[in-house]
């Protein structure tokens, strides 16, 4: 999978995509990422890339040019992506659906932009789609930008080294994860419920199954209405109704 983003701050977004199975997969060669320094395509001497807001109002906007120019030279040295996306707080909710279908992408551009946000024909000419990760208020798209690639990467086969592990996860099922405990089996007093120290593969599953369950109904009743559950798991939401 190939990937380019687009930012003023390269640091921050290459500091979030060195380590871990991201920054593992990108040294395999499974993920192609390359990040661009968006001063690089200014062509003024102070390399600017913000002006005042047409309309007056405080703050400054980011200048359209640089990110033309940026997709261009993209499209030259990379190809034409599937996808353009700009990160922005009235974008559409990121989702592991969302993920689920950005990871089945062969070429993303990621644009990230600060201060008060991105001239609209940005949007309007370059982007395909305008993506937010939730209802909180960050300083800026790089920071999103790493959210969204960390969760389809590890979608991208090979990217996490075990498949069973992408496969059990919250969420690929809709719903919570049980808790998880390693050794000691006593820590401060608080023991490691047997169950998990008994051997009994069937029982563990069963416990597992019913925290995940009991959990998610405690923490998240609207995961519920769209989990994939089977019969049993329906069973022992009934009758373990409190
Ligand atoms: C914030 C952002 C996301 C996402 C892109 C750009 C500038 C600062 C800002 C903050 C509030 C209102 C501008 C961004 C985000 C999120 C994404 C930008 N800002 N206007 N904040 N919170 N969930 N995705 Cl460009």
């Amino acid at each position: 999978m190939k990937i380019d983003v687009v930012t003023i701050f390269p640091k921050i977004v290459e500091a979030g995509l060195a380590e871990g199975v991201v920054g593992r997969a990108r040294t395999a060669g499974i993920l192609d990422i390359v990040v661009h320094n968006l001063r690089d395509f200014t062509t003024d001497r102070h390399h600017v890339v913000d002006d005042v807001p047409f309309g007056g109002g405080p703050g400054m906007v980011m200048k359209p040019e640089p990110f033309f120019a940026a997709l261009n030279a993209i499209r030259e040295r990379r190809g034409s992506p599937d996808v353009v996306a700009l990160l922005s707080p009235a974008g559409e909710r990121f989702s592991q659906q969302g993920a689920r279908r950005l990871a089945a992408m062969r070429h993303l551009v990621l644009l990230c932009g600060r201060y008060e946000g991105i001239d609209e024909r940005v949007k309007e000419a370059l982007a395909t789609e305008e993506i937010s990760i939730g209802d909180y208020v960050l300083s800026g798209g790089e920071v999103p930008a790493l959210a969204v690639i960390d969760a389809a990467a590890r979608l991208v086969p090979g990217v996490v080294g075990d498949d069973n592990s992408v496969e059990a996860d919250s969420f690929t099922r809709g719903l919570l994860d049980y808790p998880h405990y390693t050794r000691p089996a006593e820590y401060e007093g608080r023991q490691v419920p047997d169950v998990l120290l008994s051997g009994h593969h069937a029982e563990i599953r069963r416990w597992r199954r019913d925290a995940a369950l009991q959990r998610t109904r405690e923490r998240r009743p609207d995961l519920l209405a769209s989990a994939e559950l089977d019969a049993d798991e329906r069973e022992w939401l009934k009758r373990s109704k409190s």
